[in-house]
C-alpha cells in the first residue's frame, strides 16, 4: 500500500472525529453544583442546584439522593431557575441528617441527548 494512500486515510479518519466532536460537546455536563461536589456542609443544605453546559428537560431529568436518608426526588420537584433552563434547582423539604450523600443525576438536555453522572457532598 502506497504510504500517501495510508496518510490520507489517516487524516480522512481525524476530519471525520474532528466533525463528530462538536455534537458531543453539545450533551449537558454538569458544571458545578450547590453544595459543591466533595463539599462538607455545616448542617443540611435546602436546595440543590446543579448547573450544566446547556439546557434540560425538568420533566424528564431525575435526581436521586444517596445517603442516610433515601430521597428521590419526583421531576415534577425539580424546577430550572428562573427561567435559566441550564440550572435545575432541587428544593429539600426535609432537613438532610449527618452523613455522606452521593447524587445521582440523569438529565434530558433541550437536544434530546440523555447524559448522567454522580457526585457527593457530606452533611457534617
Ligand atoms: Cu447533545
Amino acid at each position: 500500500m502506497p504510504k500517501t494512500f495510508l496518510c490520507l486515510r489517516v487524516l480522512c479518519a481525524f476530519l471525520l472525529t474532528a466533525a463528530i466532536a462538536p455534537a458531543a460537546l453539545a450533551h449537558a455536563h454538569l458544571v458545578s453544583s450547590a453544595p459543591a461536589a466533595n463539599a462538607l456542609v455545616q448542617g443540611s443544605p435546602q436546595q440543590l442546584v446543579l448547573t450544566f453546559t446547556e439546557g434540560v428537560e425538568p420533566r424528564f431529568s431525575r435526581i436521586r439522593l444517596v445517603g442516610p436518608l433515601q430521597v428521590t426526588v419526583p421531576s415534577a420537584v425539580l424546577s430550572s431557575d428562573n427561567g435559566d433552563n441550564t440550572r435545575l434547582r432541587v428544593p429539600l423539604d426535609k432537613a438532610l441528617p449527618a452523613g455522606d450523600y452521593q447524587v445521582v443525576w440523569k438529565v434530558v438536555s433541550v437536544d434530546g441527548h440523555r447524559t448522567q453522572g454522580t457526585y457527593r457532598f457530606t452533611v457534617k
